[in-house]
């Protein structure tokens, strides 16, 4: 079995869903979690100044969407054929179009501007995204994608706690059909067991006060 070491922050963020991949194969990895004083120190040694990065043994690999892709293909959890994939590949991309949103949102230090994005959002975004990803959900027995889980489904439940932080409000509370979607996977044995222990030290507000502070 190779040796896994990811690399990201104390929080959930972007890589949340790849801690559930291995999560859910029940596959041991390091889980190494960086903050604003030791981040400093270790950008300059990544390859492109961000995170996450997947060390296998001890091969440096990054950008998430390319390490939760091979981490599924290797968990059995993309799908049967090419055009499968494309399709759950296609809907991971959505997933990240839409957190890209918050992101935006969280980190913008322009009070006006952020009100505007704010209201875009709560009016207009969230909605939008959140109907389709609802009724996909309805469509295909309760998952994103062919009434089977995948790597999509992971994303999205994934990514719950960093959206519902950064809008201030729970996302699913009027979308009855993905909060179940969400209960149901979060309640996968191994998935649970993850929840149940991991970590909860976040580091997203001393990031914060610093962008501010510029
Ligand atoms: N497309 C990249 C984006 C990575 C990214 O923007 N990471 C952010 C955290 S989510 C980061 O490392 N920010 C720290 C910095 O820019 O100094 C991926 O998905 O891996």
């Amino acid at each position: 079995m190779p040796q896994y070491k990811l690399i990201y922050f104390k929080t959930t963020g972007v890589s949340e869903f790849v801690r559930y991949l291995f999560s859910y194969a029940d596959q041991d990895f390091e889980d190494v979690r960086h903050d604003i004083t030791t981040w400093s120190k270790f950008k300059p040694e990544t390859p492109y100044g961000v995170l996450p990065i997947l060390e296998i043994d001890g091969k440096t690999y990054h950008q998430s969407l390319a390490i939760g892709r091979y981490l599924a293909k290797e968990f059995n959890l993309t799908g049967s054929n090419t055009l499968e994939d494309l399709e759950i590949d296609s809907m991971v991309d959505t997933i990240n179009d839409y957190r890209i949103l918050f992101s935006q949102y969280l980190w913008e230090t322009n009070e006006d501007t952020r009100a505007k994005q704010k209201e875009q959002l709560v009016q207009e975004k969230i909605p939008f995204y959140l109907t389709r990803f609802e009724n996909r959900v309805k469509a295909n027995g309760g998952y994103f994608f062919g009434a089977k889980l995948t790597w999509a489904d992971l994303f999205f439940v994934s990514l719950k706690p960093y959206v519902d932080f950064t809008i201030g409000f729970d996302t699913l509370k009027n979308h009855v059909a993905l909060a179940e979607h969400a209960k149901k996977i979060n309640a996968i044995p191994n998935i649970k067991k993850w929840l149940d222990t991991r970590p909860t030290e976040c580091c997203i507000q001393e990031f914060l006060d610093a962008k501010h502070k510029d």
